[in-house]
Formats: structure tokens, C-alpha cells, sequence
């Protein structure tokens, strides 16, 4: 059994952006914790969950928030174990202030940050993380690229057909 993943969000209004990865790390077989925990509306909980996640058998955090986005950067400060950043699109920038808050961390406490609404993405980086030390996981990764461009050649196949 693989290590868990948390899946920490910002706010119940991240949940259908966040679904994917939910979805895609379930599709791995990999255990996950979904949790709301702000880190400016509930703090104490976020130092709670990041400085025990790794003696509570986490292997990776992943943490979706949008505007001022420091949730993926606080979880950070508190744990040894990587972190994951989904910035959230927002109304104003698009998401590029959820983004710059999560990606333009300090010297000595980085959080990976994937794309804007990144959800699958992210799922897929904690996958590879945690597949570092364990083969099976490493098989699936393996069959899921397989799959994965088996269908772009067949799209490419179908294009060269119909044009
Ligand atoms: C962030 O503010 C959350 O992660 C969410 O993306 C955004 C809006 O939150 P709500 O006002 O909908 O709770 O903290």
C-alpha cells in the first residue's frame, strides 16, 4: 500500500476544481485525506495537519487555494514532506494572483507549483513522488503514459485519414 496523500483546499468552492486529482490519485490506488483548512481562516489546523502529516503515514501534500494563496506555502513552513500547489482561477486575474502568491516562495522552503487549476497534474506529480519507492505504483505511471499517447497516435492517425 502506498504512502496516503493529503488534499488540502482552501475553501468547499475549490472542490470541483480539485476533483480531478482526487479522481486521478484514486485511479492510482493511492490512498487520499481530503481536507478544508484555510490558512488564514483556520491556521492552527494547517500547522496541525502539515507538522504530523509525515508520522501519520503522508507521503505528499497537495493544497489548492486561490487569491492570496499561501495555504501550499504554510503547509510547507510545517513539514520535511514535499508540497504541492494548485493555484485556483479566480475572477480578478484569472488566477494569476493565486499563482504568484503559491509559486514566489522564500529561499528555503519551496512548493511545487503546478499549473492554474492544475488538478489532474498534480495527482499525477504526488503519483511520481511517492512511485520513487514503490514499483507498482511505478508500473502504473508507466501503463498510464502508455495509454496516454497511444491515444494522441490515434487521434493523430484519425486526423491523417480525415484532412
Ligand atoms: C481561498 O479563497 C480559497 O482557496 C478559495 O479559492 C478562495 C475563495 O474562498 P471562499 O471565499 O469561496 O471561501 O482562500
Amino acid at each position: 500500500m502506498s504512502k496516503k496523500v493529503a488534499v488540502v483546499m482552501g475553501s468547499d468552492s475549490d472542490l470541483d476544481t480539485m476533483r480531478p486529482c482526487i479522481q486521478r490519485l484514486q485511479s492510482f490506488g493511492i490512498p487520499a485525506e481530503v481536507r478544508i483548512i484555510s490558512a488564514h481562516r483556520t491556521p492552527a489546523a494547517a500547522e496541525e495537519l502539515a507538522s504530523h502529516a509525515a508520522e501519520n503515514g503522508f507521503g505528499v501534500i497537495i493544497a489548492a487555494a486561490g487569491k492570496a494563496a499561501h495555504l501550499a506555502g504554510v503547509l510547507a513552513a510545517y513539514t520535511t514532506l514535499p508540497v504541492i500547489g494548485v493555484p485556483i482561477k479566480t475572477s480578478m486575474m484569472g488566477g494569476l494572483d493565486s499563482l504568484l502568491s503559491m509559486v514566489q516562495m522564500p529561499k528555503g522552503i519551496p512548493v511545487a507549483c503546478v499549473a492554474v487549476d492544475g488538478a489532474d497534474n498534480a495527482a499525477i506529480l504526488a503519483a511520481q513522488m511517492l512511485a520513487l519507492s514503490d514499483a507498482e505504483l511505478t508500473g502504473k505511471l508507466a501503463d498510464f503514459k502508455a495509454n496516454m499517447a497511444a491515444e494522441v497516435a490515434e487521434k493523430d492517425r484519425h486526423i491523417t485519414e480525415k484532412l
